[in-house]
């Protein structure tokens, strides 16, 4: 079943206890936010993470902010140095950032300062399989993620791994708050299809924002 194909929701929709779907709400500041991306790419190009088993994730990723989010085979979580460069990550941009509250206010959540922005870039033919956030220390913060570039099927289940996943068309634009019981819920990205963006060419962005320490 897909959510809402045919009848795109204008105003904020819950998709659960404490998700709340704002359709288009960072249309206002996409132009910009990916300008701002470009430039971050040039210098902290996206990598593939590895897996704890040893495999790279087919998903590259690269952050802002005080925390990247990042995998070795030795696991997952924060740090304050990118791996690939050594580097502290840039700054979140102002934009990024007062986008996240907004957001989160908008949802209900008021006062959310994320400390990590985490971009992954989805090629046509890549996907995310099925995990929950739990690398972040304050499940009570809710996270905040930005959709970019072409569209993808978000799958969305429950508190376990059997729950039969829910599909949510996400579009260049949509934002999505995650917080209250859907924080702990499994997700995941189906395989993005062949597509060609008018801003980001053939390809997917996401901003994931989050409050990690
Ligand atoms: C629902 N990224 O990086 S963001 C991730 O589109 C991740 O790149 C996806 O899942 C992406 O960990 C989805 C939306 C998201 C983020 C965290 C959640 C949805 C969530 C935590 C709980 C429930
Ligand atoms: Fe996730």
């Amino acid at each position: 079943m897909t959510l809402f194909d045919t009848h795109p929701p204008s105003a904020p929709v819950v998709l659960a206890s404490g998700a709340v779907w704002l359709d288009g709400f960072a249309l206002p500041v996409a132009d910009r936010i990916c300008q701002q991306l470009s430039a971050h790419f040039v210098s902290r190009p996206p990598q593939q993470m590895m897996t704890p088993m040893g495999y790279p994730m087919s998903v590259k990723t690269t952050s802002m902010g005080d925390w990247g989010w990042v995998g070795t085979t030795q696991g997952y979580g924060y740090s304050a140095i990118e791996p690939a460069t050594g580097l502290a990550w840039p700054a979140m941009t102002p934009d990024i950032l007062q986008l996240a509250a907004n957001a989160a206010a908008a949802a209900g959540y008021q006062a959310f300062v994320p400390d990590s922005c985490l971009i992954n870039q989805y090629a046509v033919g890549t996907k995310m399989g099925l995990h929950q956030d739990k690398d972040e220390q304050d499940f009570s913060q809710p996270i905040v993620s930005v959709s970019l570039g072409l569209p993808a099927t978000f799958l969305f289940g429950g508190p376990r791994r059997s729950d039969r996943p829910v599909k949510i068309p996400l579009v260049h634009g949509d934002v999505v708050v995650w917080g209250g019981a859907s924080r702990r819920f499994y997700h995941g990205v189906a395989t993005i299809r062949p597509g060609m963006h008018p801003l980001l060419g053939a390809q997917r962005i996401n901003l994931t924002l989050r409050k990690a320490r």
